[in-house]
């Protein structure tokens, strides 16, 4: 199944419903029907076809949510064009990495961006190709599309190495959105907020397709801010809500009384991308009244598990797999281990990609493996760990990678200590996670390093090559970095980080 088939009964059969609330940029809302999202999104492909796009080239989009990248989104799924969503917190080096690996024809953004990207690399302001699509026919163009095209490429680190492009086809993300469909009981009554960033799967994977797939009513909003978070929910009165354990530590700020209406008009709330801790889950159900439903995705596979939306939803756990999706959990030995012994996740379903782009090996490592115990080949490697417990709930314990997941925004150590190593009079640097309330996990760099380092120039430097999120809070100078024979930094005989001011 292509996707056009999948949108096509909400965006030709609901032409007349509203589709979508979204932000105006001068103030206030608008709306759009499914026929109006239909038609422009037909504008615009054309006018991306004018100018040299067609099927199997890829569009860059860098922008935080906005209407335009719905319009985007379905333009290139028409025209079978592959997107290539890139996080709008990014810096020159982080998007220089993306563009130069998936050779995007240009990338949509803002004039405010645009000095963000790599001298050469073709961009194209979000605006003004709005604005031109407008004058274009609205005829639908006729493109070939199945289930194995491609519709996205996202960048993530799989278990190890450098950021790699995951190869997401129209088929993954229609068999991800039933699957949320039926699992989450989601129907055209629905009212769906979106405050989920639309350049990571999360939230264009589930929150999007799902909307189009079952044509209920989407409010877009720009990003979750906490300040605004209590007024949104009391005007829109969302029935669904999928956030990162972030946005539900935020929550728990909201006074108990305006909490409790707010759950009243609500049906679900989900949480992913990151543990939520036993005690939010608590506190939020005291609070709003209502059990939070964990799940867990990933880039690569979108949706793994979930918990019941009937049935018990057990905190610290994943649930079970979702429909059409098989675990495995294999010891050391590539052996399934038994129940609530625990093992590496690796998964097989129509949710999985069909590998990393331009990267035989990686694809291989990830998707065509063998263990001692034979051929894992169409299973899909995650580099989570965790078990199984004999009624089928899953917990994820750990991760055989190094990753950091801040906010539900993953940072790779690697890339940080690299550019630390490259500022002169440091010597060695690791940067590993700490635990933080609100943010799951927060970088921080040890570093062995010149007496004379200016460590706030160092850190105002980052500021300017990295995302505001992957700034480490904390720098630890030591007199060397804990190794092992074979020179590898052992990160776990680290000294403890003690935050200024805490007691040790
Ligand atoms: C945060 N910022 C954003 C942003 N979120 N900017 C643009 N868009 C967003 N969505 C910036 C802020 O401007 C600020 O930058 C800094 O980040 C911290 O902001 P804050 O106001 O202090 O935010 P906070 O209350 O901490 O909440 C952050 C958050 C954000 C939860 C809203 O972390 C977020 O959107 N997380 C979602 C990540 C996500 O979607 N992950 C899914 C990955 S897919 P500055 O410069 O002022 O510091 C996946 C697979 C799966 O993992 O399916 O599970
Ligand atoms: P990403 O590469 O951004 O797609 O991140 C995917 C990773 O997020 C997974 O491999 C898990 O390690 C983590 N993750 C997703 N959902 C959960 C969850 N509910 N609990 C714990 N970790 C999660």
């Amino acid at each position: 199944m292509s996707l056009l088939e999948l949108y096509d009964p909400s965006l030709m059969g609901r032409r007349e419903r509203v589709a979508i609330e979204y932000d105006r940029p001068g103030g206030g809302t608008a709306s759009l029907t499914f026929g109006e999202l239909d038609a422009r999104s037909n504008r615009l492909a054309q006018l991306l076809k004018s100018r040299g796009l067609s099927r199997g080239d890829r569009l860059g989009f860098c922008l935080v949510n906005r209407i335009e990248v719905i319009d985007l989104w379905i333009a290139c799924v028409k025209l079978g064009v592959i997107v290539v969503p890139i996080n709008a917190l990014y810096k020159e080096r982080e998007i220089r990495h993306i563009t130069s690996d998936a050779e995007p024809l240009a990338v949509v953004t803002t004039a405010a961006q645009m000095p963000a990207f790599p001298t050469g690399a073709a961009c194209w302001d979000v605006d003004t190709l709005c604005a031109e699509a407008a004058a274009m026919p609205a005829d639908r163009p006729s493109v070939e599309l199945d289930a194995s095209t491609p519709a996205a490429l996202v960048y993530t680190s799989g278990t190890t190495g450098a950021s790699k492009g995951a190869v997401l086809t129209h088929g993954n993300f229609a068999a991800n959105a039933l699957a949320v469909a039926s699992c989450w009981n989601i129907t055209s009554d629905d009212r769906y907020l979106a405050a989920l960033p639309l350049f990571h799967v999360h939230g264009l994977g589930n929150g999007v397709q799902t909307w189009l797939a079952v044509g209920c009513h989407m409010r877009l909003v720009a990003r979750f801010e906490s300040a605004t978070a209590a007024d949104l929910f009391e005007s829109y009165r969302p029935t669904l809500f999928f956030g990162v354990p972030t946005m539900y530590v935020r929550l728990l700020d909201v006074p108990d009384d305006r909490a409790r209406a707010i759950g009243k008009n609500a049906r679900l709330f989900v949480s992913g991308s990151a543990p939520l801790p036993a005690q939010v889950h608590e506190a939020f159900r005291a609070k709003y009244g209502h059990m939070i439903l964990e799940r867990y995705g990933m880039t690569e596979t979108l949706m793994n598990a979930s918990n019941p939306y009937d049935g018990e939803r057990r905190p610290g756990t994943v649930g079970p797999p979702m429909p059409h999706v098989s675990i495995r959990i294999l010891g050391e030995d590539g052996r399934d281990v038994a129940d609530d012994e625990t093992g590496e996740l690796w998964v097989r379903g129509p949710n999985v990609c069909a590998g990393y782009w331009r990267r035989p090996d990686a694809t291989a490592a990830a998707l065509h493996a063998t263990t001692p115990a034979g051929s894992m080949d169409g299973w899909f490697r995650t580099g989570d760990i965790g078990k199984r417990s004999a009624d089928g709930y899953i917990t994820l314990e750990g991760r055989r990678s190094d990753l950091i997941i801040s906010g539900g925004f993953n940072i790779y150590p690697r890339e940080i200590e690299e550019l630390l190593l490259e500022q002169p009079g440091v010597r060695e640097a690791a940067v590993v996670g700490v635990p933080d309330r609100l943010r799951g996990e927060v970088p921080i760099a040890y570093l062995v390093a010149e007496p004379s380092l200016d460590e706030t120039a160092l850190l105002a430097h980052l500021r300017t090559q990295l995302a505001s999120f992957k700034i480490p809070r904390g720098i630890v100078r030591v007199d060397s970095l804990p190794r092992t024979a074979l020179g590898k930094v052992q990160k776990h005989l680290l000294p403890p980080f003690i935050q200024a001011g805490a007691a040790p």
